[in-house]
């Protein structure tokens, strides 16, 4: 072969190594940081008073080294007073998740860790998951929170059980699913876990049942690619991260990390992240950094600088609302369907539609809701209760398909048939 025709062959073998350069180094370039400001300012902005909320930022800040010292104290006093008045009523994952945000990194004007009880304190509460587990066949909370709290005890070497973790985080049986739903979230976060486990081990067995694991749910979470994104918007941030510790477990070839980024980008100026929640999860995933990347001996670090954020609040988006009215479906789902049609102003949400409907008929469209971090959660139906010993929670759908936000958030259009469905998970 001459050499004129060699130059494109060499060129099509670079073209086809890039792809996999990229992936190690997917991070926001400096050039793009602009792109990221919106998400700063939702959590600088945030009225900081839900506990799971703030954790979850003070947390993002921390690993991204974007964090203010009056900003990291705020957030610090809060959580640390939340676990003195409260400990004993919060879930594990949410005590899991304020140890990973209070010993993300050591603040350089104070020796402070976290509280040493919160280990004893976490370890007692996982057992609490483990026993209703055995009680009941589920942990009082989820999966999700379970390996958040085997990720925290991992972490800052707190005491667990390895073979009953890889056991408890097995890929088989309904740990990994709503229904029939794969849960993103859940698998990525058991993957960041179980790849803290794993890497403490020193029984090869062990770590060989513990690696087939995160084998499977790797090839599970890759299975949910959906152009950039991996399952919905919210869950792409976290499966990044398990992708970003899992590199060794699939072919370069099998994710470009740079289209799921670009996936992730294109869509905050739509202000899907408007929640503080939602941005505190996507950004370190952004910034190339994962919860594996709290360690414990690096200092915070409090750099705005690259940023250039104003905290002023962004200018309201450009009016698309008419005054209008728009008319929308709306049923109850149990074994029966109970529906109506309901007219709401333009852009209302989903609890709105609720609330017009409960006007019409009390004792079939009534409903509880209480506050999460995500905004309201649907407790109740005509009296009809949520409850996790039994996987039983109200669904909600429209066109059939479960939405991939809340009440509280997800903007009705005209002519569109909602629903909240009796479901098991
Ligand atoms: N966090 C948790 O414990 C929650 C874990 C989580 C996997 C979470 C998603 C992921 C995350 N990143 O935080 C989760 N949801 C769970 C476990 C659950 C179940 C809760 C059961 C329990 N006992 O704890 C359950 C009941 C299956 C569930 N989520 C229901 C719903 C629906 C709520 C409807 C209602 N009744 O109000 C809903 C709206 C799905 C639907 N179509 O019905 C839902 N979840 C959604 C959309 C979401 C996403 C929120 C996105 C958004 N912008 O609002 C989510 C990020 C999240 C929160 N759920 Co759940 C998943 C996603 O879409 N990527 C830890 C703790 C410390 O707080």
């Amino acid at each position: 072969m001459g050499q004129p025709y060699q130059l494109p062959l060499v060129g099509l073998l670079l073209f086809a190594l890039i792809p996999s350069q990229r992936c190690e180094i997917c991070k926001v370039s400096k050039e793009n940081y602009f792109r990221l400001s919106p998400l700063m300012r939702t959590l600088i902005n945030s009225k900081h008073n839900k506990v799971v909320q703030d954790a979850n930022i003070l947390l993002s800040l921390r690993l991204t080294g974007f964090q203010n010292v009056s900003l990291d104290q705020e957030l610090i006093q809060e959580l640390k007073g939340s676990v003195r008045k409260s400990g004993a009523n919060l879930t594990s994952g949410c005590l899991a998740l304020i140890m990973l945000a209070l010993g993300a990194c050591q603040n350089p004007n104070k020796a402070f860790r976290y509280e040493p009880n919160l280990i004893g304190h976490l370890e007692s509460k996982f057992q609490a998951e483990i026993k209703n587990i055995e009680n009941y066949g589920n942990p009082l909370t989820n999966y999700y929170q379970l390996s958040m709290d085997v990720l925290a005890l991992c972490l800052f070497n707190g005491s667990y059980s390895v073979t009953e973790v890889s056991q408890l985080l097995s890929p088989k049986n309904k740990t990994y699913y709503f229904g029939d739903q794969f849960s993103v979230d859940t698998a990525s976060m058991a993957v960041l876990a179980l790849t803290c486990v794993k890497n403490s081990v020193t029984n090869g067995q062990m770590e060989s049942i513990i690696t087939s694991h995160i084998e499977s749910l790797v090839k599970q979470i890759l299975s949910e690619k959906k152009g950039g994104l991996i399952g919905n918007i919210y869950s792409t941030g976290g499966a990044m991260q398990a992708l970003f510790v899992s590199s060794d477990y699939y072919n370069k070839r099998e994710w470009d990390c740079q289209k799921t980024q670009d996936a992730i980008l294109s869509e905050i100026p739509q202000g899907v992240f408007s929640l503080p929640i939602a941005a505190a999860q996507v950004l370190p995933a952004l910034m190339g950094k994962t919860y594996l990347d709290i360690n414990r001996d690096s200092p915070c670090v409090y750099s705005s600088g690259d940023f250039h954020i104003s905290t002023q609040e962004p200018l309201p988006p450009t009016p698309t609302q008419s005054a209008s009215d728009i008319l929308v479906r709306y049923s109850v789902v149990i074994n029966e369907t109970y529906s109506t049609s309901v007219t709401v102003p333009t852009g209302s949400v989903f609890l709105d539609v609720m609330e017009a409907a409960k006007k019409i008929n009390e004792t079939v469209f009534r409903f509880k809701v209480v506050d999460s971090s995500w905004g309201p959660y649907v407790t109740s139906v005509q009296g009809l209760t949520a409850n996790s010993n039994e996987r039983r929670y109200w669904e909600l759908l429209s066109e059939g398909k479960p939405l991939s936000q809340g009440v509280g958030s997800y903007v009705v259009h005209d002519g569109e048939n909602l629903e909240v469905r009796w479901s098991t998970y």
